[in-house]
């Protein structure tokens, strides 16, 4: 079979932008800190409510510029962020935030950040962020969980 000359330089392009963007996307995930959240504890499904750290729900300051968000999913709701909007934070805060799920599987993200996890019944997820950058920053659900999904969301608010 001949190719023609101008189809080699044509196929050895194609060659070298696939390369170039298979470099692309792992210099973007290293440089970003891109990682596989992993579970960070289990709870019990039933009667969540009852056990550590679910049974403390909230923001709350755990040192200087340092917090832990412990919301739990629901169909349609992160408890407690609608009860304790506005969420507010000072620039340059750590917060960890620890969710689980009391039914279905559902997905937190935080829209500017790295904050994207899938949230599993049972299974805590932990995940850390520095908020560098003052502003308004939507928590939503991204995992499509039933009626009522967008509904899931909620403001952080960086002064
Ligand atoms: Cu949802």
């Amino acid at each position: 079979m001949k190719v023609h000359s101008l189809e080699k330089i044509y196929l050895a392009l194609c060659a070298v932008l696939i390369v170039l963007g298979v470099i692309a996307i792992g210099a973007s995930v290293f440089s970003h800190g891109v990682h596989l959240v992993g579970p960070s504890g289990s709870v019990n499904a039933a009667g969540i409510a009852k056990q550590a750290p679910f049974d403390q729900l909230g923001l709350k300051q755990t040192g200087d510029g340092q917090y832990e968000m412990t919301m739990l999913g629901q169909m349609w709701q992160w408890n407690p962020i609608k009860q304790q909007e506005p969420l507010t934070v000072p620039a340059g805060s750590t917060i960890t935030f620890k969710a689980t799920s009391s039914d279905v599987i559902h997905g937190l993200m935080v829209r500017g950040t790295n904050i994207n996890a899938m949230i599993i019944p049972g299974q805590i997820t932990e995940l850390t962020y520095t908020f560098d950058k003052p502003g308004e920053y939507l928590i939503v659900c991204h995992e499509y969980c039933g009626a009522f999904h967008q509904e899931m969301y909620g403001k952080l608010v960086v002064s």
